[in-house]
């Protein structure tokens, strides 16, 4: 039986990774940070119905120690980096934890593989965001990065010391550069959780209008179950390599609102508003992935559009209102 090691497993991409390793066979070993509401953190496990089924292992991406054990103790064959602090917003008002976190913590896991596991394959989650204030039109490989956020900077960083650890040390080390993917186990910060959880509680009376920030900003959007598939594809590979994911469609913020709300069969200009503190210090201002290298070498396809994603992740928040309504 395989043996996998997700750091970031309680978040919405360990969540839906774990489960397509299970499915694949796989023993997956589950890393957790230690915290107060640890009853509640597994949250997007229990509602895939895996919760029993992943190992959840006690470890912090900024304790190296702890890493090494988890690597000496549990022999993993592969590794999935995809923990990180990967809010862009906050990663102005907590640079350095970010920093320390989704850059140096990268960093951790790879010397932990390096020292106790060098055999294991390793994936490291990376980023559209590097790409940033972008260079060509359509993002490939080969595209020069201009980070624009502390977090982008960060997860540079762990970019380039996952290329660097592959050729300095022979690791079978792959990045996978994802663009946004979403789904119902998004975290409700971001943006379109942020709007179906707000079309949800219109729709049900609980709130009268939606706070945004700027709808201008285009993004390349997937589904997170189709994404994770890739990070698996990627480290079933011969060779390590970096990897571009993308759906190859760049849509408004504010052509997907209006997706959402009319979903649930309203007018989104007649509730959304735009508060200025919303408005980032500094934007990506559009993305748009060429995932042409992830369809001839990893023969991955999207297979979920952004409609019938929003349309799924609109009914989980009408769902969840509904539960929460009925409960008291
Ligand atoms: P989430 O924010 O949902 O999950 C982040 C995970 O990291 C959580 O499990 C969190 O634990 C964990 N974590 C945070 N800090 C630490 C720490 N110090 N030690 C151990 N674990 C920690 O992210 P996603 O699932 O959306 O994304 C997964 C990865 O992919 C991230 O690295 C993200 O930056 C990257 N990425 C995401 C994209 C997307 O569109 N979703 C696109 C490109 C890259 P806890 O539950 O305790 O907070
Ligand atoms: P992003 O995702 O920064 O692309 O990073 P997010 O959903 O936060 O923002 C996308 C775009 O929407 C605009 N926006 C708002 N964003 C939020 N969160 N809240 C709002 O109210 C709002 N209004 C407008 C933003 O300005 C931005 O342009 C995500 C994260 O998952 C990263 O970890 C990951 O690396 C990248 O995607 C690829």
């Amino acid at each position: 039986m395989p043996r996998a090691l997700i750091t970031g497993v309680t978040g919405q991409d360990g969540a839906y990774l774990a489960q397509l390793l299970l499915e694949k066979g796989y023993e997956v070993i589950g890393v957790m940070r230690r915290s107060a509401s640890s009853d509640i953190i597994g949250e997007r496990l229990r509602w895939l119905g895996i919760l029993n089924e992943v190992a959840l292992v006690e470890g912090n991406l900024v304790d190296l120690s702890s890493l090494i054990r988890l690597m000496q103790e549990h022999r993993p064959d592969e590794v999935y980096n995809l923990a990180a602090q990967s809010f862009v917003a906050t990663s102005w008002r907590q640079p350095l934890l970010t920093g320390t976190v989704t850059g140096l913590g990268a960093a951790n896991v790879l010397e932990a593989v390096r020292i106790a596991r060098p055999e294991a394959r390793f994936y490291q989650a990376s980023s559209s965001e590097m790409f940033g204030k972008i260079q060509e039109p359509q993002q490939t490989e080969r595209t020069p990065f201009y980070p624009r956020s502390p977090y982008a900077i960060a997860k540079l960083y762990a970019h380039w010391m996952t290329v660097n650890y592959r050729e300095s040390f022979g690791l079978h080390a792959s990045s996978g550069i994802l663009f946004n993917h979403e789904s119902p186990l998004r975290g409700i910060e971001f943006v379109t959780r942020k709007v179906t959880d707000g079309v949800a509680r219109i729709k049900l009376g609980l709130a009268k209008e939606l706070q945004l920030g700027n709808l201008d900003a285009k993004r390349d959007w997937g589904h997170a179950r189709d994404y994770v598939r890739a990070m698996w594809l990627m480290l079933q590979q011969e060779h390590p390599g970096d990897y571009v994911v993308a759906s190859g469609r760049s849509v408004s913020i504010r052509e997907m609102v209006h997706m959402a709300f009319a979903h649930a069969g309203l007018n989104a200009d007649d509730y959304i508003r735009v508060d200025p503190k919303l408005i980032r210090p500094a934007e990506v201002d559009v993305l748009l992935g060429d995932a042409s290298k992830a369809r001839q070498k990893l023969g991955w396809e999207p297979t979920i559009s952004l409609e019938e994603m929003m349309a799924e992740m609109v009914d989980a928040d009408l769902a969840r209102h509904r539960a929460k309504m009925s409960a008291g």
